[in-house]
Parts: structure tokens; sequence; C-alpha cells
């Protein structure tokens, strides 16, 4: 792998490090090694589901991007920091990409990680899914919370999964394992979701909240209804769709918002609200296209969630 993370350097003590210089690369057996928790960054450098969804190009540069905004934040002194490189599979094979991605998180868990998908499409939220339920004890019930503008519960495209469906493939997988269905979707936009789509998505089990919730007369609302889905699932895989947020805040995604979710105090007590669930599986960023991007200012928000997640991380005792 090229190794990207390069940055500003404040001297050696520890308070004074960033992610770049915190970096490792993962290797196959590092949770024996390691006291502190890995958290473990994986690129999903696929367009292949965005395209398939009639979507603008752009996300196979994402995982790039967003590892330069990283490289600069400070670095988490309970956890430590690793690269395990890009996924890679066929070009517009979106299943071989997804299947890819869920080996690589497989092994994140299995290493006692917590995956940091960088993408890529939102194809990549069902390979995110697959790999933390293959690596999960017996019985256990992984949940989504999925923080977009779309449910992304489309049908298959003659079979084939898109940027659109990652939460029906969810779904058909849990049906598959005998396992319940659990997707809470915060943040949709009634203006870029169909009712045919929200009511299927609904039948099938799915629970949707939209933008409005994301005001301050809500906060206790949303909060009951974040800590009601936590206490439905063992473990939940923490997708952030950019393309949720105002497109102004986050115009360099595939469809941008123009009434998207503003990156405000709200938007930080909900996150610090599943970060400190002590549930969280993963973590990833979709839809992060650089191509379409102002100033690299999609990417640098994206870095500006996950630090604010991972400040909300229960630290190991
Ligand atoms: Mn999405």
């Amino acid at each position: 792998m090229v190794w990207q993370w390069r940055g500003r350097d404040d001297g050696p003590q520890p308070e004074a490090q960033r992610w770049h210089q915190a970096m490792d690369a993962w290797d196959a057996e590092p949770a024996q090694r390691h006291r502190r928790r890995p958290l473990v960054v994986i690129g999903y450098p696929s367009d292949a589901g965005v395209r398939a969804n009639h979507g603008r190009p752009g996300a196979a540069e994402g995982p790039s991007a967003l590892r330069t905004a990283c490289s600069n934040l400070p670095a988490p002194a309970a956890f430590a920091l690793f690269d395990a490189g890009d996924v890679s599979a066929a070009k517009d094979d979106v299943l071989a990409w997804q299947r890819a991605l869920a080996a690589a998180v497989a092994a994140v868990r299995v290493g006692g990680g917590i995956p940091l998908v960088f993408g890529g499409g939102h194809d990549q939220a069902f390979g995110h899914w697959l790999g933390v339920a293959q690596a999960a004890s017996r019985g256990s019930v992984v949940g989504c919370i999925n923080i977009d503008a779309h449910v992304d519960m489309r049908p298959l495209s003659q079979g084939h999964p898109h940027s659109g469906s990652p939460f029906l493939q969810v779904h058909g997988h849990s049906t598959l394992i005998g396992s319940p269905f659990r997707y809470l979707l915060l943040g949709m936009q009634p203006a870029h979701n169909t009712p045919a789509l929200l009511q299927s998505a609904a039948a099938h089990g799915a629970h949707i909240v939209d933008a409005d919730a994301f005001s301050p007369s809500q906060e206790s609302a949303l909060a009951v209804i974040i800590d009601r889905f936590l206490s439905s699932v063992d473990l939940v895989c923490l997708s952030i769709d950019l393309d949720v947020f105002l497109a102004s805040s986050a115009p360099g995604v595939s469809a941008p918002s123009p009434m998207g979710i503003l990156p405000d105090a709200m938007l930080r007590s909900v996150l610090r609200r599943i970060g400190g669930s002590g549930k969280v599986a993963g973590i990833e960023l979709a839809e992060c296209s650089p191509p379409l991007d102002i100033g690299g200012r999609t990417a640098r928000l994206g870095a500006a969630l996950l630090d604010c997640v991972i400040r909300a991380l229960p630290v190991p005792s």
C-alpha cells in the first residue's frame, strides 16, 4: 500500500501526536501485541455501486481524501490506530467489492479492533455489516444506524446490488441467517424518497426518522428513539452517508441535499450518544466524492465526524 499518512509534526510528546504519527500498518495478529484497542482504517475505493445507481461517479477517490483529512486529527490516547489499506475487486462487480470488505472487516473484528471504513459508495454498508455479523458471536443481534438522506433499501437492479440497496441486502441476509433486522435511519429527506420506497422500507422493519428530528425541540425525543434502538441490538454498525448534510457543508457527494441536516451541536450530541453506548462495532463514512468536493470540505467534515464519535467511545478497562 502507498503510505499516505503525513502531516504536521508538533514534536514527540504523547499529547502532541496526530493520526499520521500514531498510525501503523495493520497486520494479521495485532490484538495480542497491543494494550490499547485498535481502530483500523479500511478503504473502499469504489464508485461502482454509485454508477450502477445512476449517481455521479467520484467516490472511488474518497478513501484517499479521507486519509488526508484525518492525518492531522489529534491522536486518541485511548486507542491504537492502524491502516489495513484498501480492499479491491473487479471494477464493476459490486457484490465482489462488498464481499472483499466483509472479509477485511471480519478480520479486524476477530483481531479485537473497530473498523473505520472509508468510502466509497454506500454499497459498502452491506459489506461492513456482513463482516461484523460474520465475526460476531453466535446469536448476536447486529443492527445498523444509518445517518442518511436516503433509505437505501431500493430493490437490486437485475439482481445486482448498488449504492441504493445495501440495507435491503442487510435485510435479506438477516432473514437468511434467522437474525432480526434492526435498522434505524436518521436524517431522511422526504424530497428524496418516494412514498413507495418509504412504505417498502417500513414494511421490511426499518425505523425511519426524518431530518426534522434534528431540531433542538426534538432532542429528547430523538434520544429516546436512539436509546430504544440501541437496547434492541448487541452490536451496531454506524454508517454516515455524507449526503445527509446540507449541501454547503457536504458538496462532495453524488446526491447533495439542499435541505440536509447541519453538522451542529445537536448532531454531535447524537454521535456521542451512539458512540458512548459501548455497542459500536464499526464506523463508516460513505459517499465522499473528491472530484465533486469544494476545497476538501466534505472530506474534512468526515474527519471531524469521526473524531467526534471516537472521543465518545468507551475506553476498555
Ligand atoms: Mn446512502
